[in-house]
């Protein structure tokens, strides 16, 4: 059996019950098998691809709090610290019921390659917990944030291990917990990224991962001769990554038709009204039933549906795997020309596998959206020199950046005979730079 058959087989054995993690294994491993299979006897000595698959550290905590009412619940807190081959562990840290340990490995593995591609100094990590932000008050969330980070306190810095949001974590919750790891620690250091501007934040940073997506669809069609003007699109989701994915959009003249949250989708065949979506989920905290009372024009559906309009361009930005077999059939069906991910790993291998096999340009999320993650290396170069730079300054490295990570995934994929195979260019290009520091520092 080949080398990379064998450690595929022995992930899938040895953890049990995380189909996700197993996933996202699976898609890197045998992307990276042409690099693989012509070391094999010296990466199959040095254990290289078991040392990729185990995390350095896996941290497993309680979390407990005290509800509005003095009732104490218990919740599960999470920080897994892949990969530090390149620099200090980065990556969100994830505030959603679905929260396990396979769901935290599936994208702390993620991040490794995503973070090498942004060409920033940052290794790999995810956190989180089980933690439900849905429905509590101010107050309960800071009981729980100031619980999570009194344990989390031990294990990151800013030179460590520097967690930010993802979903369910955003300013609000990164606020409280930067406040309650400056008590305990006595530093006013960059532990978290995507702070608020008056304590250390970065402009930009909450555009950052939807601009970024942007960024990056734009360059791959002009680098196939079209034009992003004009066209339309469709969105899941409808929170931080999905926002500022519609707004550039927007801004770059395509149209946004649909968006999503976790109980419905919304169709406005006039554009998404941004400005409407923000007041609906960042300031109010509701849900897109509320749309409908800013453009009574628009369609409010039940369920999940955003696949079914017809668009030229999808942009996936809520959770893994929410654009399955079915869904990719009808975005063929309806001559979609392109899939970026906003999300991490939000298309299903069946759903990839017939996208590309029909054409589809498909750029997956450890590429399409790694404007947030390498913003955060920005705020973090900026708490280093304590120093902040303008929205422009940020904005354009942001552009920067994306626009050189497509044109080396797109080179990457065709060094190895896989012209367009976005997939196949992001896990080798983020891999290669991996091998290269682990190779460099021995076996540790
Ligand atoms: P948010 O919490 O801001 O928004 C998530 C959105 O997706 C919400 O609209 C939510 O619905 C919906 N959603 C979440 N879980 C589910 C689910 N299980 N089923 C259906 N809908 C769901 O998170 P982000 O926008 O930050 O994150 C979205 C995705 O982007 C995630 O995959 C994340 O890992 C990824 N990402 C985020 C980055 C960032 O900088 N924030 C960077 C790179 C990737 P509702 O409104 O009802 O809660
Ligand atoms: O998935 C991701 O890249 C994020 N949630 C952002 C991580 C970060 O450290 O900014």
């Amino acid at each position: 059996m080949s080398y990379v058959d064998e450690i595929i087989e022995q992930v899938i054995t040895k953890n049990p019950g995380e189909p996700e993690f197993h996933q996202a294994v699976r898609e890197v491993l045998e992307s990276i098998r042409p690099v693989i299979d012509a070391n094999e006897e010296k990466f199959r000595r040095d254990a290289l691809l078991e040392r990729l698959v185990n995390p350095e550290r896996q941290i497993k905590f309680r979390v407990p709090w005290i509800d509005d009412n003095g009732s104490v619940h218990v919740n599960t807190g999470y920080r897994v610290q892949f990969n530090s081959a390149i620099g200090p562990y980065k990556g969100g840290l994830r505030l959603h019921p679905s929260v396990n340990i396979g769901i935290i490995k599936f994208l702390g593995f993620e991040q490794i390659f995503k973070n090498s591609l942004t060409g920033l100094p940052i290794g790999g990590g995810k956190g989180g917990s089980d933690f439900d932000p849905k429905g509590k008050s101010d107050r309960e969330i800071m009981s729980f944030c100031q619980s999570f980070m009194l344990e989390l306190s031990k294990y990151i810095g800013a030179d460590t291990d520097v967690p930010a949001g993802d979903i369910g974590t955003g300013a609000r919750e990164i606020g409280y917990m930067f406040g309650m790891y400056k008590r305990i620690r006595n530093v006013f250091e960059g532990v978290l990224t995507g702070k608020g501007l008056s304590f250390g934040g970065s402009l930009a940073r909450t555009e950052a991962t939807g601009y970024g997506l942007l960024y990056i669809t734009e360059e791959l069609l002009k680098d196939h001769g079209i034009d992003i003007k004009g066209k339309t699109a469709v969105v899941s989701g409808a929170g931080n990554v999905a926002i500022y994915a519609i707004e550039k959009a927007h801004q770059l003249g395509a149209k946004v038709l649909t968006c999503s949250d976790s109980t419905g989708w919304v169709y406005d065949p006039d554009g998404i009204d941004v400005a409407a979506l923000k007041q609906i989920k960042e300031i109010d905290r509701a849900r897109l039933t509320e749309y409908k009372k800013y453009r009574p024009n628009s369609e409010y559906h039940e369920g999940r549906g955003v696949w079914q309009i017809k668009a030229d361009i999808a942009l996936p930005c809520a959770t893994q795997n929410e654009l399955d077999i079915e869904d990719a059939k009808l975005l063929v069906a309806n001559g979609a020309i392109a899939v970026c991910e906003g999300a991490n790993m939000p298309t299903t291998e069946a759903a990839t596998k017939y996208l590309q096999e029909n054409g589809v340009y498909f750029v997956p999320g450890k590429a399409a959206n790694a404007g947030g993650v390498a913003t955060s290396a920005l705020e973090m170069s900026q708490n280093s020199e304590r120093l902040s730079w303008s929205f422009g300054e940020v904005d354009s490295k942001l552009n920067g950046i994306m626009v050189n990570l497509y044109h080396n995934i797109a080179k990457a994929a065709e060094k190895y005979g896989y012209k367009d195979n976005f997939v196949v260019g992001a896990n080798i290009a983020g891999f290669e730079k991996v091998l290269d520091a682990m190779n460099a520092q021995g076996i540790v």
